[in-house]
């Protein structure tokens, strides 16, 4: 996150880390990207997050990446489902998601604590112009390889025409895709924020309303992050899940 402030413990608690079985490392797993937890056993993340075959993990309750917590639920990724029709060019990536399956403990899943707790999926489309947040580990502007820390900030949705003027991101986008930033550059998500969560409020609830998915480099002017718009794919989530969402 480019331009974020340090997260308070219990705020965001749908932020998950999607992490990579590592070896010869002092941990036996290393964050990837981010991830969304929307049920107990279910969470968003970015499709180009996936790597096929890997044993992954998700990290629901932490806040810090080098040091465990006692707020931690470690939840092994049983299944990932990557959408169909996900595609990627040398200039976007499109239906960029994918929904992990989890397991917890003696197969239960999450456990619902002040710490972790699923985002709501949203209703209906929000207004251009709202003030959204978005979250993550990946890169700073201080540092190529991340925060240790959880950070967040704050973005604003950004009009679909208007993100694809020339001077922006011009043709590429699509229906699946939505912009939010600053035009003026300096507030964005980054690499290692991937599949993480915008999150906005929606009458009493956070929605997660994208998923970080690309850019064309970080927190650059007229260059606004591209997030997997969610809203397109409720019908695919409730679908592979199962799950009415209220
Ligand atoms: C990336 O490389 C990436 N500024 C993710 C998000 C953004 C740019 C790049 C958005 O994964």
């Amino acid at each position: 996150i480019f331009g974020g402030l340090k997260v308070t413990p219990g705020t965001l608690p749908w932020q998950v880390s999607l992490q990579v079985r590592a070896m010869n490392t002092d941990r036996p797993f290393k964050h990837v990207c981010g991830g969304v937890l929307i049920a107990s056993c279910w969470a968003l993340t970015a499709a180009h997050c996936i790597i096929q075959g890997m044993d992954m993990q998700v990290l629901a309750g932490g806040l810090t990446l080098a040091t465990t917590e006692t707020t931690e639920q470690a939840l092994r990724v049983e299944d990932v489902i990557v959408h169909e029709n996900f595609r990627e060019t040398p200039t976007a990536v499109y239906n960029d998601i994918a929904l992990l399956r989890l397991r917890g403990n003696n197969g239960a899943c999450a456990n619902e604590t002040q710490f972790v707790k699923a985002a709501c999926l949203p209703g209906a489309p929000l207004p251009d112009g709202i003030e959204c947040t978005i979250s993550g580990w990946g890169m700073t502007e201080q540092s190529r390889y991340g925060s240790n820390h959880l950070l967040q900030a704050n973005v604003l949705l950004i009009n679909q025409q208007k993100c694809s003027e020339p001077a922006i991101y011009g043709k590429v986008l699509d229906v699946s895709m939505l912009c939010a930033g600053h035009l003026q550059g300096g507030v964005d998500s980054c690499q290692g924020d991937s599949g993480g969560p915008l999150t906005c409020k929606q009458n009493t609830s956070h929605v997660v309303y994208g998923l970080v998915s690309w850019g064309d480099e970080c927190g650059r002017e007229n260059k606004p992050g591209v997030y997997t718009r969610v809203t397109q794919y409720l019908d695919w989530i409730k679908s592979k899940t199962h799950i009415r969402f209220p």
